[in-house]
């Protein structure tokens, strides 16, 4: 089993989360960059030493998950499949390919047996979290339109970009200047919106996915996905603020109880004592967290949500690792 990328915030994660599961590695090949030559990760106890990836890396590979970027999957996915690897890639290279699976185990696994190019690609983060908690409400009554803003941690961004973030946030608390680094703007005590950005629409590409990616999960070219998405001076976890409206009218109570149970999803509610979830909360978990559900007064019959999930795992590792479980094992 290969993981493309395993010295990256996603590839570690990759790693834990396979050893968390006992996922059935026979033997982990990590694979990075030739600049990660000599460094090693733990697996089980010891340390594995990273290989640079090559088309003879993935010889005798049977799974492999991807998260080194667009670049690399366009570049290595098409040959780890020929060598006769099923990829599951973290990248957002192949997620609109009608030919490739777009999955979140929790609403279309199905959509996943028997891709035809053997590669399955893992929504985004953002995209990831937000359809968990509304697929069981959007089962029972078709949610026709979402209005979402995004408050996304910066480890979405890569290692480097957290290691950047906490020397900003150290001089910042100490009023120094701002050190120079991968971030382009001063994300400690502010908020950013530095996605890449799409002239023609006016979108930012972390929007345009969220549009695109749910409605190839949900199988709905005709649902209304309305997104704005910020960047937050928070190291981990993603937290949205979601508005649906559905097919027909529904109340905060009956959203609450369609979501409460539902697989992945944790209703955290209890507005009146001061519980809702926080990035923390949802930091090193991979339910994702629902809270401050409510009856949307400013368009009434539809309903109000804050939703919470640790980026890199639901939002990515336990993702691809779940879709692996679900079409390897079971
Ligand atoms: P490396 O550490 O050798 O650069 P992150 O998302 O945290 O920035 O991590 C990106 C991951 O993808 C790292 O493991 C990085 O390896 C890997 N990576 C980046 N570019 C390439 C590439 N061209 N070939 C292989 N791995 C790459
Ligand atoms: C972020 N969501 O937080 C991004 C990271 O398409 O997989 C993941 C980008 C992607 O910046």
């Amino acid at each position: 089993m290969a993981v493309l990328g395993a010295t990256g915030a996603v590839g570690r994660e990759m790693i834990r989360i396979l050893e968390e599961r006992s996922f059935p590695v026979a033997r982990l090949l990590p694979l990075a960059s030739p600049r990660s030559a000599g460094t090693t990760v733990p697996f089980r106890g010891t340390q594995v030493k990273v290989e640079p990836v090559s088309a003879d890396a993935f010889t005798g590979v049977d799974l492999a998950l991807f998260s080194a970027g667009s670049g690399p999957s366009k570049e290595w996915g098409p040959i780890a499949a020929s060598k006769g690897a099923l990829v599951v890639d973290n990248s957002s290279a192949w997620r609109m390919d009608p030919e490739v699976p777009l999955c979140v185990p929790e609403v279309n696994l199905d959509a996943a047996r028997n891709p035809k190019r053997g590669i399955i690609a893992n929504p985004n983060c953002s995209t990831i979290q937000m359809l968990v908690a509304l697929a069981p409400i959007h089962r029972a009554n078709r949610i026709q339109r979402i209005v979402v803003s995004t408050y996304q941690a910066i480890s979405g961004a890569g290692h480097s970009a957290v290691e950047h973030f906490r020397a900003q946030s150290r001089a910042f608390a100490a009023g120094e200047p701002m050190p120079a680094g991968p971030i382009t703007k001063q994300l400690a005590g502010s908020l950013l919106m530095e996605w890449k950005r799409d002239g023609a629409t006016g979108y930012q590409e972390e929007e345009l996915k969220m549009i695109h990616e749910t409605r190839k999960i949900f199988g709905d070219p005709d649902i209304r996905v309305s997104p704005t998405t910020v960047r937050v001076p928070v190291v981990n976890g993603h937290s949205e603020s979601v508005a649906i409206e559905c097919e027909r009218p529904i109340t905060a109570k009956e959203a609450r109880a369609l979501m409460t149970g539902a697989p992945g999803v944790r209703v955290v509610d209890d507005f009146e004592k001061g519980v809702y979830p926080t990035p923390l909360d949802a930091s090193g978990i991979d339910d994702v967290l629902v809270g401050r559900v409510r009856d949307d007064l400013g368009n009434p019959g539809g309903v109000m949500m804050w939703i919470v999930g640790d980026n890199l795992r639901k939002g990515a590792a336990t993702n691809a690792v779940q879709i692996a479980e679900g079409l390897l094992l079971r």
